[in-house]
């Protein structure tokens, strides 16, 4: 017998009534007015920042944002600010906060290059579903547009930001911040979560004149399951005889439903990167993709929540014959991109719920398929089990990392193998940086992580490559007293370009090897903790150390250049079958 679902207790505001003017997180649609004070753009910024549940700033201040440091100041006992050593670090500890969290997150930086270095992190919250906000200001609100060469000009700076957020605008006005700031949380968790951004001119954001605080924003209601697809669906599902769901970073909060409905159908569950967690590996039903990849071939309906199909697509390729989509998504571009035989527009709790109670009518009860899939998890098992070093040194950290500590991958030998041989049991406990794939994302996003969960271990495992561009922010680590453990895995090169280069282009090397820095003392000229260390067995207490430190510390795993067994065989099965 399925459980009883427990009630959904997310407030959802009704849609507006015909007649009321309504603009997107105002005020007055909450029926709220709040009295006009006077004040700067900038102390406008942070008032909203704070009243949208904002409690810590990253970033790095310069002229353009004087005033709105200014405002930091006074409102310090609201508002944690922390500084970090590269703009890209800011808005990488953000992400790492959000991704981690559930809830939104800001960082601030100058115009112009402060901007540009964020880039990075801000593509990868777009990527990744992030509710990151940017705060940023602009060169005095008359230069604009008119190449004089200002301080920090960029030819667009609005055009920029908008490429990689989902909405970016201009304050003009210290009396239009409340409104903006709330429109960029209302479109940041509205839908499709992620990233937006507000740029203030310079002159604009010491200027004072009388504003209006507002309240929090509202978030978008999300559309009803249309019951006759929630019927189509339910009757497809109904019919199939070997199910699986697969599930994304949509599917995040989902997952009494979701377990629901594993239980009804006696379905596998699978993730690629960002859905894992959401069905523990530790439920007979949770299966990383290298053990979902055998049922996959025998898969007669996939029912994807909250998930692009990355792993479907572009990952497995191959799709059995005869399958069928069920789509459960937010968004209703999802249903475009990859066409389903079934597309439901909705939010991943309520329309998974619609079809476990569409389909407790018709599937009776299914005899459990427990044994079998612990048959595909142990028979996975024993093949990538060859992926060595590196599976030896994930499940060392596995053993010493608790069910709900964190761990943030990166790109690197051992952060792709991570993907299916590092088990993982709670929602947002493994941090994955989405397609984007980016070198650096790694133990920046750690630190956030860590301020998050100040509570919690955060371990970020990296290469020497990827760990050095960030390596930075290590100051930013001691000076704050962010606890993360960075994991090295120092095998001198570009481990997975020289692979490439080796295979497919005949051993015609170019800018693979490495010459690092002593990555322990380093560590230490930092004040950071740190351990080398050359084989699993010797990981085992330096990660057991590291984990009782109360301080930041840098492992460095040593490995010899090529020496790592590749991981793509499970990542990227069509291309060795
Ligand atoms: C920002 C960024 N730049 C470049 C790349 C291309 N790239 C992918 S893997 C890789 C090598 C990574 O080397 P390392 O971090 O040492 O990990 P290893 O493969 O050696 O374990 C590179 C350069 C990337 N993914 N991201
Ligand atoms: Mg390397």
């Amino acid at each position: 017998m399925v459980a009883a679902l427990p009630a959904i207790t997310q407030v959802r505001l009704p849609p507006p009534r015909a007649g009321v003017s309504y603009s997107r997180g105002s005020a007055a649609y909450e029926g709220y007015r709040v009295s006009t004070t006077t004040m700067t753009s900038g102390q406008a910024i942070v008032d909203g920042l704070i009243r949208n549940g904002v409690e810590q700033i990253f970033g790095i201040p310069g002229a353009h944002t004087y005033a709105l440091f200014d405002a930091l100041y006074e409102r310090r006992n609201e508002i944690r600010f922390i500084g970090t050593r590269h703009e890209q670090g800011a808005a990488y500890l953000a992400f790492g906060y959000a991704k981690s969290s559930g809830k939104p997150a800001a960082y601030t930086c100058v115009p112009g290059p402060g901007v540009l270095n964020t880039t990075a992190a801000l593509c990868t919250a777009y990527g990744a579903n992030a509710p990151v906000l940017c705060v940023t200001s602009e060169i005095p609100a008359a230069e604009i547009g008119q190449g004089h060469g200002i301080l920090h000009e960029l030819p667009d700076q609005l055009a920029t930001l908008r490429t990689v957020t989902k909405w970016a605008q201009r304050i003009d006005q210290p009396a239009d911040a409340p409104r903006l700031v709330n429109e960029a949380f209302n479109r940041m968790l509205s839908g499709r979560q992620g990233p937006a951004a507000i740029e203030c001119p310079w002159d604009i954001m010491g200027q004072s004149a009388p504003v209006e605080p507002l309240p929090a924003a509202t978030t978008d209601t999300a559309p009803l399951p249309d019951p006759a697809l929630v019927a189509k669906a339910a009757e497809i599902i109904a019919a199939a005889k070997q199910p699986m769901i697969m599930l994304g970073s949509g599917a995040m909060d989902a997952r009494a439903e979701v377990a629901a409905l594993a239980e009804l159908l006696q379905a596998p569950v699978t993730a690629h990167r960002s859905g894992r967690g959401i069905i523990g590996e530790h439920e007979p039903c949770g299966l990383n993709f290298a053990a979902a990849y055998e049922p996959w071939q025998r898969c007669d309906v996939l029912i994807a929540i909250g998930t692009r199909m990355e792993l479907q697509y572009l990952r497995w390729r191959k799709f059995p014959p005869n399958l069928r989509t069920v789509r459960i998504d937010i968004d209703p571009r999802e249903m475009v991109r990859r066409k389903a035989d079934v597309g439901i527009v909705t939010d991943a709790r309520l329309g998974t719920r619609a079809l476990v109670e569409a389909l407790r009518a018709t599937v009776g009860t299914r005899p459990s398929r427990a044994a079998e899939f612990t048959g595909y998890k142990a028979a996975a098992r024993q093949k990538y089990q060859t992926v060595q070093p590196q599976v030896g040194y994930l499940d060392v950290i596995r053993e010493l990392l608790p069910r709900d500590g964190f761990l943030v991958e990166e790109i690197c030998q051992a952060g792709f193998a991570a993907r299916f041989a590092f088990p993982v049991y709670e929602p947002r406990t493994y941090v994955t940086c989405g397609y984007q794939d980016n070198l650096g994302f790694g133990f920046q996003t750690a630190l956030g992580v860590k301020l998050a969960n100040p509570r919690k271990p955060v371990v970020s495992i990296s290469g020497d490559g990827g760990f050095m561009f960030g390596v930075q922010e290590l100051a930013t680590a001691v000076q704050h007293g962010i606890d993360v453990i960075a994991i090295v895995f120092n095998n001198r090169s570009l481990g997975n370009v020289m692979r490439d280069q080796e295979r497919t282009f005949k051993g015609r090397h170019i800018g693979d090897r490495l010459q690092n820095p002593d990555f322990a003392a380093l560590a230490k000229s930092f004040g950071a903790g740190a351990y080398t260390v050359d084989s699993p067995e010797k990981l085992r207490p330096a990660l057991a150390s590291a984990l009782e430190a109360g301080k930041p510390v840098l492992i460095e795993v040593q490995g010899e250049p090529g020496s790592d067994a590749s991981p793509w065989p499970f990542i990227h099965p069509w291309a060795f079958e």
